[in-house]
């Protein structure tokens, strides 16, 4: 926790509607939103958690959301500026799997990956509403294969040396570094809170809350397996962030967004 430094990691915007974004409510109409993800270098390993979109993938299969990602808004890329490659890293967390949170899986040969149990099942098993966000997953085949998934031979997927560690219930993975169940989104949602020597813990939200506006309005996005749970987890994540004086850091959020460190900046 001494040492630790939070980095986030900018992949780039996608376009929803608003009536996706608050459901029911809008208003409609286009909404650019960033997507990105959280590198925590910490004593005890580089935890990545969540790994943004992949291009070729969302113009190939949701080309509506029009995407837009630059070079150095891939992983890589992003990696590059703050001296690290993508094999320094040892954990690659996911929030859950949908397409704009596990698309940068992929660069992480080296790193043991960790979800939530019920997340695997549910990507392989998703309801037919759930298709668009978990997709087809071609663009992750580890996963596919981890989430018992039969795929053609791929001499890609020799590469990788894969660990996957699943979980369930909160957890501390490190010393300050914690996850907490959030269901709703998806069956097996994990929101992150990092605990850090010079500032206000920082509590990632992922996608049981897109913006400071969806908290504001306690007002869901239209992707989810369960809306009951899904305002339940955004009260909770409220609990979390007045019981641990966290500040909370919200997925999809293009106003809160431009406030946030980026391009190489870190928190302590
Ligand atoms: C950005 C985005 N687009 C579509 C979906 C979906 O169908 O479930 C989740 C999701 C997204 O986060
Ligand atoms: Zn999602
Ligand atoms: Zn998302």
């Amino acid at each position: 926790m001494s040492d630790t430094k939070v980095y986030l990691l900018d992949g780039g915007t996608l376009v929803i509607d608003g009536f996706h974004a608050f459901w029911n409510r809008g208003p409609g109409g286009e909404l650019r939103f960033p997507c990105y993800s959280v590198l925590i270098n910490h004593p005890d390993g580089r935890y990545i958690f969540d790994t943004g979109y992949d291009f070729d993938h969302v113009m190939r299969v949701l080309p509506f959301e029009k995407p837009i990602q630059e070079k150095d808004q891939t992983l890589p890329g992003q990696l590059a500026k703050i001296g690290f490659k993508p094999e320094d890293i040892n954990y690659v967390i996911n929030s859950h799997y949908h397409f704009d949170h596990c698309g940068g899986n992929k660069y992480f040969t080296k790193a043991c990956t960790i979800c939530h149990g019920a997340e695997l099942d549910a990507c392989s098993h998703p309801q037919p509403f759930e298709h668009l966000g978990y997709s087809d997953l071609s663009f992750a085949p580890e996963i596919a294969k981890a989430a018992g998934k039969t795929l053609p031979a791929d001499p890609a997927l020799d590469m990788y040396t894969p660990k996957f560690e699943t979980l369930k219930g909160d957890q501390e993975l490190a010393k300050g570094l914690w996850l907490f169940e959030t269901p709703g989104h998806t069956a097996g949602h994990y929101s992150l809170m990092v605990e850090l020597e010079g500032r206000r813990p920082m509590l990632f939200s992922a996608d049981a809350c897109y913006s400071q506006k969806n908290m504001d309005m306690m007002c869901i996005s239209s992707f989810h397996l369960d809306p009951v749970a899904s305002l339940k987890s955004m009260q909770r994540l409220k609990d979390l962030a007045a019981k641990y004086d966290a500040e909370l850091f919200y997925s999809h959020d293009p106003d809160s967004f431009k406030n946030y460190q980026t391009g190489g900046n870190f928190y302590a």
